[in-house]
């Protein structure tokens, strides 16, 4: 009997990414909401919870014995396990080029800014946040790293290649992320954010953030 997948997250979250993946590909699993801070069992600061991720992050992803904790893994993962069209082009072709690009992009550019405000904003310990970092360096670094996709984006209807793929998921989220952190978003990117959040998939994975 195949394995049932599990999804660990929370809110809208990068968890959130893995969430509305897993709902795009048509395929059961379950997911459990876990509390950030806490230290029970559900909690994400746990001995149980730290098991699987020691950093106490999400998302999570296990398979039978396979544990994933990147939410960009747990995204291709799960396109290999999609029951419709596909979702991640196949290997050594254009569009797989493309749509690799955009997603290291994404990873390492331009949700860096988005990151680095939670952290100075939240995540770190007070004494290591540095509020000129919020206010002065973010705006600036965020603008480039805007500028940039959008030529990455060109006239593209899609995050990569001519139809909806997990980057897609990637680049949706972390657009609502922008949103919610308040940076300036150009309004090619508000209306790309809209269609793919229109998605069927989209509003089931959020329903479940509301249980
Ligand atoms: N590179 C990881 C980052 C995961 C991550 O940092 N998740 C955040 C939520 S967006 C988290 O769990 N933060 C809790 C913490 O830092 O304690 C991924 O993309 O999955």
């Amino acid at each position: 009997m195949a394995s049932q997948i599990t999804i660990y997250g929370m809110g809208q979250s990068r968890s959130f990414r893995a969430l509305w993946a897993a709902e795009e590909t048509g395929i059961d699993f379950t997911y459990i909401q876990v509390d950030f801070k806490g230290t029970g069992e559900n909690g994400a600061q746990g001995s149980q919870y730290k098991q699987l991720n020691i950093q106490g992050k999400v998302p999570t992803l296990v398979d039978g014995d396979l544990v994933i904790r990147e939410s960009a893994a747990i995204l291709n993962y799960l396109a290999t396990k999609a029951k419709g069209p596909s979702l991640m082009p196949a290997d050594g072709t254009a569009a797989r080029a493309a749509y690799d690009e955009m997603c290291f992009f994404i990873l390492s550019d331009f949700e860096q800014p988005l990151w680095t405000q939670g952290k100075h904003k939240f995540a770190l310990p007070e004494q290591y946040r540095v509020a000129d970092v919020v206010e002065k360096t973010l705006p600036f670094e965020f603008a480039k790293s805007q500028a940039a996709l959008l030529v990455l984006l060109g006239d593209r209807q899609y995050a990569a290649g001519d139809s909806f793929t997990m980057a897609d998921v990637l680049l949706a989220q972390t657009i609502n992320w922008a949103q919610r952190f308040n940076f300036e978003l150009d309004e090619k990117l508000i209306s790309y954010r809209d269609r793919m959040i229109a998605r069927d998939a989209f509003t089931r994975a959020l329903k479940q953030t509301e249980q």
